[in-house]
């Protein structure tokens, strides 16, 4: 799913710390930690996160990768610290596997007899360390006038109406960054906090979906020369990696299935200088390739498993069935893996980049860029 660009993790939930590494970014981008921080700060927030988001105050530190406050070109190290950390590696052995969870598979296969090496590294914890790296990644692309919008569209069945088809990314953030849910239209933010309201009361959990809106992407990202460089694979590996995350639709893909194929493809015509569309059905994706208008990925996600409410398992020490253990958990994260997405989408985005712009150095990256913009077809306005 990336070619140019590289990222690992390591560290769980409870462990002392996260660490990240991300390999194959440009020297020369002015990068500091504070860079980070507004999008670990949103991830942590939302109505129907639990308690755990209390304990913890996400802050991550790079401690590799840059000199005097700029990027060398060497890979990007990052260290966020858990408080949540007391006992973890002393902590009772589990042997009852909470459905819905890695917990049965993952001490099937690596032959645990006590689920907590699974819990602790299959926990969406890890997704803080993602988000850091991916603000790295969505920072460098803010520099290039590429802005990154991701919102809640649903949670628990609650559906937000489609946004204004004037607004662009100031209205959709202003919006959102008023909502508790991260949902634009305020009427919906208070139904679906309710039902998370509702749904703490019945110890349940609930999925929801989220719209990951990419503006000011050049035509040409991607390629559908071969099935590994097609960006809308590569956008929905890369989501369907969130955790809870189970279906990834590409512009209106799903109400367009049910269309005539004319009616589901966006026209091209002129106006001005250049081209333009009066729609975007495919969500700036044609042949896998961006195509200048705004790129659009909903994410899907299941209620997550962690949640209040026991359910029947088997404890694996005996074979009996038992209720699972009531554990600490949030409600809704639908909010949070709107951010999540903007950081991943932003991995994937600079990659395209890169291998289309090549370029050690940011400011490479920026002409090339440039001037590939300033290439593209324009004709005499008078003959549109
Ligand atoms: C998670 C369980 C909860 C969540 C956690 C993911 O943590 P705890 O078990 O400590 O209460 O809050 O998410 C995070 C810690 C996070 O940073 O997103 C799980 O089981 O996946």
């Amino acid at each position: 799913m990336l070619r140019t660009l590289r990222y690992m993790t390591a560290g769980e939930s409870h462990g002392p710390m996260l660490v990240g590494i991300l390999e194959g970014m440009p020297a020369g981008l002015a990068l500091a930690d504070e860079d980070l921080s507004a999008r670990l700060r949103r991830r942590q927030g939302g109505y129907g996160r639990g308690q755990r988001m209390q304990i913890e105050t996400d802050a991550a530190r790079i401690v590799g990768g840059t000199w005097k406050g700029k990027t060398t070109g060497a890979p990007l190290a990052m260290l966020i610290e858990n408080r949540s950390s007391k006992q973890w590696r002393t902590r009772m052995r589990r042997t009852v596997p909470r459905p819905g969870h890695a917990d049965l598979a993952g001490m099937l296969k690596y032959g645990f007899d006590d689920a907590n090496p699974v819990i602790e590294r299959a926990s969406a914890r890890e997704t803080a360390m993602r988000t850091a790296l991916g603000a790295a990644a969505c920072h460098l692309l803010e520099r290039l006038g590429v802005r990154l919008t991701a919102h809640v569209v649903a949670i628990g069945g609650i559906e937000a109406p489609r946004l204004p088809s004037d607004w662009g990314p100031a209205e959709i953030e202003a919006a959102r960054d008023a909502s508790e849910v991260a949902c634009c239209d305020p009427v919906t933010s208070a139904a679906m906090t309710a039902r998370i309201d509702e749904a703490r009361a019945q110890r349940q959990s609930l999925g929801g979906r989220t719209e990951l809106i990419v503006w000011n992407l050049p035509p040409g990202l991607g390629s559908y020369v071969h099935w590994d460089r097609r960006l809308d694979a590569r956008l929905a590996a890369m989501l369907l990696s969130i955790p809870s995350a189970k279906a990834i639709e590409l512009g209106d893909a799903i109400s367009g299935s049910a269309e005539l194929g004319a009616q589901a493809q966006d026209v091209i015509a002129r106006k001005g200088r250049g081209i333009f569309r009066p729609t975007n059905r495919a969500g700036g994706l044609e042949g896998g390739v961006t195509n200048g208008q705004p790129l659009v990925v909903r994410v899907t996600h299941k209620p997550i498993p962690t949640q209040r409410r026991p359910l029947p398992t088997v404890d694996l020490d005996d074979g009996q069935p038992v209720e699972g253990r009531y554990v600490r958990s949030d409600v809704a994260i639908v909010p949070a893996a709107a951010v999540i997405a903007e950081a991943l989408a932003g991995m994937v985005l600079v990659d395209a980049a890169l291998e289309k712009f090549g370029s050690d150095r940011f400011a490479e990256l920026e002409r090339a860029w440039q001037r590939y913009l300033e290439q593209l077809p324009q004709w005499d306005e008078s003959r549109s």
